[in-house]
């Protein structure tokens, strides 16, 4: 029997698996009191269960009428829910056999499985919340530092949402004038088509916000994604021993043989708020043999994904051509030189560094055995690249990527609708990119938006939310 999407009723085990304090099956939809009312049999208190109200009680299997589990019960009536249908919870015992039984009986009752992120599905399809917010809840579940959930948090609360329905009503007022303005100029044929002082007022605060939640967007993704560092340089400058340091435990091998690292080897630490990918790589140097050559293959991928590349040079060597492979290979990233080894006698200097390759910052000297050394390169690395692109953003509501390309797209029609107010007339077709800006703005908050896009959004929730 097919039922509607809107009247069936789904289910799912909601806690993560595994072993735990406690579990929870959650349904949603119209059956979901009387699928409850099969199998839960409450200590006090009957049916109907009052809602917003925990029961407690047991769970039999209505067939052969043996106990699963005891349990907690709340059964929540639409609208004031989270997918604002009605909505039952078993919280029970979290073992793997319990929960699947419980499941299982739910299911047998009527329910049907839920697809990943159906829940959610839900609340954005009952118009509880946009699809913005819908996004932050996958954010704030992924949210591995404490940055990016700070951005989730205000996504959820609707901030984002909020402005883009204040852009939305300034571009109502833009059109109306457009109309308005048409209407004017027909009636007093030969005027000069300029724009109205308000309405050119009004385009240029919509342009500046647009092209600034844009730069925030692109600027901001070091919180959404994080950094990648890679540690890159000759072998035995001390690559291993700088990311054993950061990560604080002994990750990658360390010996006095130069070539010890063959693979890259991944590890992540958190650096003001933000999450830090980094890479430990191969040594760079001439004519090593094939596994070598594949390791050094790495590095170069490696360098190519990293958004910042250590340069670690051993400063108790003298420079050689060696270096200027390594140069060649980081060159064109964004990079910092940091001279290492410092408490052995120096071979080299800084000078001789900066003169050889032209770094934009001067090279950092420090010993990978000094702990003021190491926490003196955090703040570094935390200010410029975590810190110092994050200034001068006004709200922190940083667009993700689809957020992003629509916010472009809308700016960009923007633009055009300037560009033709500012020339002659054509009226209508200012009044056509205005509107394209507004249905792109719509798009963030998931109107018109196509099956695609919403498939693609809520297959990254896990199943239960
Ligand atoms: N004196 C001194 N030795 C260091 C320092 N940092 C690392 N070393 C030593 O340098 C040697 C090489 O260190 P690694 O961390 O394995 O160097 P690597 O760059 O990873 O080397 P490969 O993996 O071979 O490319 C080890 O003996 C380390 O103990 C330092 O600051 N001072
Ligand atoms: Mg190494």
């Amino acid at each position: 029997m097919d039922i509607p999407f809107d009247q069936d009723t789904i289910c799912a085990i909601a806690t993560p698996p595994g072993e735990g304090g406690i579990g929870i099956v959650r349904m949603s939809g119209p059956r979901a009191h009387s699928i409850c009312e099969t199998l839960f049999h409450p200590r006090y208190g009957s049916f109907p269960l009052r809602s917003h109200r925990l029961y407690y009680g047991w769970i039999k299997d209505p067939h052969t009428h043996t106990t699963v589990d005891e349990v907690l019960v709340s059964h929540m009536a639409a609208p004031r829910t989270y997918t604002r249908e009605d909505m039952v919870e078993i919280n029970c015992h979290s073992g793997y056999a319990v929960l699947q039984r419980i499941l299982e009986l739910v299911l047998r009752a009527g329910a049907r499985m839920a697809e990943p992120g159906e829940f959610t599905r839900r609340a954005f399809l009952n118009g509880r919340i946009d699809l913005s917010q819908a996004e932050a809840i996958a954010d704030v579940i992924q949210s591995r530092c404490e940055k990016s959930l700070e951005v989730a948090g205000r996504h959820l609360e609707g901030a984002l949402g909020n402005k883009v329905q204040q852009w939305q009503e300034s571009l109502l007022q833009l059109e109306a004038e457009t109309e308005a303005f048409l209407d004017f100029s027909e009636d007093l044929h030969g005027d000069d088509g300029e724009s109205s002082p308000q309405r050119s007022a009004i385009m240029r605060e919509l342009l500046e916000a647009l092209k600034a939640a844009i730069q925030e967007s692109e600027r901001g993704r070091v919180l959404r994604e994080g950094l990648t560092l890679a540690l890159v340089g000759k072998p035995n400058a001390g690559k291993s021993s700088l990311l054993n340091a950061l990560v604080g435990r002994d990750r990658a091998i360390v010996t006095h043989f130069p070539g010890t690292t063959r693979d890259v080897i991944e590890d992540s630490f958190i650096l003001s708020g933000v999450q830090v990918r980094i890479l430990d790589t191969a040594g760079i140097r001439h004519g090593p043999g094939t596994i070598e050559s594949l390791g050094i293959e790495r590095t170069l991928s490696s360098v190519q994904q990293a958004d910042v590349v250590l340069w670690l040079m051993d400063q108790s060597r003298p420079l050689d051509d060696q270096d200027d492979l390594v140069h060649q290979c980081i060159g064109h990233k964004v990079h910092r030189i940091l001279l290492n080894k410092k408490d052995l006698e120096p071979r080299m200097t800084s000078q001789e560094v900066e003169e050889r390759y032209h770094p934009s910052s001067p090279p950092l000297p420090l010993s990978t055995f000094h702990r003021e050394d190491l926490e003196r390169l955090r703040h570094l690395l935390a200010r410029e690249f975590v810190q110092k692109p994050l200034e001068g953003f006004e709200s922190m509501i940083v667009p993700n990527v689809r957020q992003g390309a629509c916010l472009r797209e809308a700016h960009e029609a923007l633009e055009k609708a300037a560009r033709l107010m500012d020339g002659e007339g054509f009226g209508e077709l200012i009044i056509l990119e205005l509107e394209r800006a507004r249905k792109k703005l719509d798009e963030i908050l998931g109107g018109g938006e196509d099956e695609d896009v919403l498939d693609r959004i809520f297959s990254q929730f896990c199943i239960g939310k």
